[in-house]
Parts: structure tokens; C-alpha cells; sequence
């Protein structure tokens, strides 16, 4: 798939506000200065379209763009901020969850994670907390070209090994670097394959 247009919609605080449901959505997911803001202005070839996500304000709402006329790719807030623990789930962004849980129209969840750093708990409960809901997604590890192939390779595996003492299907998963633009192809071919089955 080629991005040939990609427009800012609109932001939404919480789930009523979204637009009607209507074209299939991806959403993109992942702790604060994960590379979120990065891989989408690199998937859609755009030197600043998620900058509004960096706007004071606009980091804790849910960001639509129109993509291809065709799907909306929506820039969720980063989940630094407010953990997901174990024991008190609900405390995670409310609105972020009742998207995640709610939304007719989503069809995948794109949960971006650091490949420089071994596997963070919070990431890990995020992929239970998915799970759990029955919420498809894929893995994105960003920042690619930032380490050595044998040690992107065995962060990679590790996160895996882990995720698979939790959970019982390895999700499907992309290596990405939005400075090399690697992953750039695969991601979007997945992407197409999402939106239009
Ligand atoms: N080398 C490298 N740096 C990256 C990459 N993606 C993001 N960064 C850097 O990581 C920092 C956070 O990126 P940003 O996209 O703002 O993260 P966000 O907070 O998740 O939206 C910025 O300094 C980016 O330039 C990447 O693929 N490679
Ligand atoms: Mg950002």
C-alpha cells in the first residue's frame, strides 16, 4: 500500500466524540517516546502530520487522520504517563480503554515497543490487558537503527519468550526504524490487508 493522501481529521477526548464510525480504523499505541509520532509521519511519508500529538493538550486525546480516503489511522496518547497495574487496570486512560474495548470500527491495534530496551512490565501487561479483551494487535518495535542486528535480534526474542509465558498466540510482529524508514513496506502491507478484509 502506498499512502498517497493522509489528512488530520479530527481529536477526540473520550469515545463519544469520535467520528461515526464508518471506514476501518488501525490504531497506534506505546509508552511515551516510544517512536509513535516518528512511525507515523513515516509510514505516511509526511515530514509532520502527527504533530498535532505533540501539541500541549493533544497528548491525551485520541487523534484521527483519513488515510487513502479509505481508513483512518488513529494516534492514541502514550501510556507513560498513567500505568496499566495488574490490580488497577481501570485506572488506565478511560478513554483510551473504552476505545480499545468499544470501537465498532477498529480492526487492529499497532502497540509500538522501544527494541533498545529489554521488555518492560508495562508493555507486557498492556499485551495481557489486550488480550484479555479479545483486542487484536500487532507488535512494533521502533528505533531499529539504533543497536547492533544481534542485539535488536535477541530484544526481540526476548520480548517474545516473555509475552509467550503470558499469553497463548505470539501476535504478529514488525521491525521498524522511522530514521532508515525499514518496516516501512511490511507494515503497510499488513495494514492493507487489514483495512480491506
Ligand atoms: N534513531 C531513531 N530515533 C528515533 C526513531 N523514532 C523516534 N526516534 C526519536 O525518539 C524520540 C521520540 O520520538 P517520537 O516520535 O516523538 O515519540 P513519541 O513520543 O512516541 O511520539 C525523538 O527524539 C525521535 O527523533 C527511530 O526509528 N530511530
Ligand atoms: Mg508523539
Amino acid at each position: 500500500m502506498k499512502i498517497k493522501s493522509a489528512k488530520f481529521l479530527t481529536s477526540a477526548p473520550d469515545l463519544q466524540s469520535c467520528p461515526e464510525p464508518g471506514l476501518p480504523e488501525i490504531a497506534f499505541i506505546g509508552r511515551s517516546n516510544v517512536g509513535k509520532s516518528s512511525l507515523i509521519n513515516m509510514l505516511a511519508n509526511r515530514a509532520n502530520l502527527a504533530k498535532v500529538s505533540a501539541t500541549p493538550g493533544a497528548t491525551r486525546l485520541l487523534n484521527f487522520f483519513t488515510m487513502n480516503e479509505s481508513w483512518y489511522l488513529v494516534d492514541l496518547p502514550g501510556y507513560g504517563y498513567s500505568k496499566v497495574k495488574q490490580a488497577n487496570r481501570e485506572q488506565f486512560h478511560q478513554a483510551v480503554s473504552d476505545y480499545l474495548s468499544q470501537r465498532v470500527s477498529l480492526r487492529c491495534i499497532c502497540l509500538l515497543i522501544d527494541s533498545r530496551l529489554p521488555p518492560q512490565k508495562i508493555d507486557l501487561e498492556f499485551c495481557d490487558w489486550l488480550v484479555s479483551g479479545e483486542i487484536p494487535f500487532v507488535l512494533v518495535f521502533t528505533k531499529a537503527d539504533k543497536l547492533k542486528a544481534s542485539k535488536l535480534k535477541s530484544n526481540v526474542a526476548t520480548f517474545l519468550q516473555q509475552l509467550e509465558e503470558m499469553i497463548p498466540n505470539e501476535p504478529p510482529h514488525f521491525i521498524t526504524s522511522s530514521k532508515d524508514r525499514s518496516g516501512q513496506r511490511e507494515l503497510l502491507g499488513f495494514v492493507e490487508e487489514v483495512v480491506n478484509g
